[in-house]
């Protein structure tokens, strides 16, 4: 089958695989960016195919007949088709992690395997879905909410929206009946639980728990570890998730509140020192993706605002000067 999508993308590492990787996401979506993140941390050549969800892609029977639960992302590997980004982690991790390829987890049946298993354990749960969309709906729980009110209705709107949608697709396409009518549910379920003042307040206190964890554990490396990541000399899987989950706190303006250096001072300085990294560099600076418009299209709103300023500034000092040749 000739890969569908938006947009088809060759992203190109110096390193390994055969060329045969495709990677069918959304660049902005936080399960998408854990498997960018894997792909890019490990040098592997490897094709992205958008599936746009804001043009909801991913409910198009060519994407279903590759995910039958129509979510992003999907990993095809030749004729072997992996959803889910943990399983894709663990495909890659399986499948390639020899010579020049950086294993992601230590190897099994070493020491270190169950201590760095514990901490993905840890991470891979928190709920940032309901964070995310809980955080849009009621953005008096942020410290700094960088997404305009007019922004987050419009994807709000556009999340309600999905269900009339699912109606649409079921009289196109008869045969994906079931699948249409899961997701309507499942969907369903998501609006209450978001809207759920209390659900989100409670998601987010727990995430204050599980972030001193983080933080102790951080502190904890001391001597020969300081060099350590999070929890071993490498950079591994629970890296990753921990950096989407701290910058997807930062997009919902949660930074003052988790990330504050007098708070957790080792969180804070892991967050600037991961950023540095080359594969973060090349996961986030994939354009798309819709928080990261929506805080483009404000910075853009804001520079259009000095561009204004600037020129009223240039006539208003013209006129002066013609006055006083005058
Ligand atoms: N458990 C899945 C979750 C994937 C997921 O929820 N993806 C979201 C984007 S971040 C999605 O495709 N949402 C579209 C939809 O459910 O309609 C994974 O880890 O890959």
């Amino acid at each position: 089958m000739a890969a569908q999508g938006s947009n088809i993308d060759k992203e190109t590492s110096s390193g390994n695989s055969n060329g045969s990787l495709e990677l069918y996401c959304w660049y902005s979506s936080f399960y998408s960016r854990k498997v960018l993140f894997a792909l890019h941390e490990k040098c592997l050549n490897f094709k992205s195919i958008i599936v746009d969800l804001s043009k909801i892609e991913q409910y198009q029977p060519w994407y279903l007949r590759l995910n039958p639960r129509g979510e992003v992302p999907t990993l095809k590997d030749g004729v072997k088709i992996i959803p889910d980004s943990g399983r894709i982690l663990d495909y890659l991790e399986d499948n390639f992690s020899n010579g020049n390829t950086p294993r992601l987890m230590p190897e099994k049946g070493t020491e270190e395997i169950q201590h760095v298993k514990k901490m993905r354990d840890l991470l891979v749960v928190v709920p940032i879905p309901l964070i995310t969309f809980g955080c849009l709906y009621h953005p008096d729980l942020t410290t700094d909410m960088k997404i305009s009110s007019c922004e987050r209705k419009k994807r709000l709107s556009f999340m309600s929206n999905i269900s009339n949608n699912l109606d649409q697709l079921m009289e196109k396409y008869p045969e994906f009946k079931e699948v249409y009518e899961e997701k309507k549910q499942r969907l369903q379920t998501f609006l209450s639980e978001f809207q759920d003042g209390n659900k989100v307040k409670t998601a987010l206190d727990n995430l204050e728990v599980t972030l001193d964890i983080v933080e102790q554990e951080l502190a904890s490396h001391t001597g020969d570890k300081s060099s350590w990541w999070l929890c071993w000399q490498n950079f591994a899987i629970p890296d990753i998730i921990l950096t989407l989950i701290l910058q997807r706190l930062s997009d919902l303006g949660l930074s003052n509140r988790y990330l504050i250096k007098d708070k957790r001072p080792h969180l804070s300085q892991y967050f600037k020192q991961v950023q540095e990294r080359e594969a973060y560099k090349k996961t986030f600076h994939q354009r798309a993706g819709f928080l990261c418009k929506i805080c483009c299209d404000k910075k853009r709103g804001v520079t259009a605002i000095g561009v204004v300023a600037v020129v009223v500034g240039v006539i208003a000092f013209g006129a002066l000067a013609y006055r006083r040749m005058k």
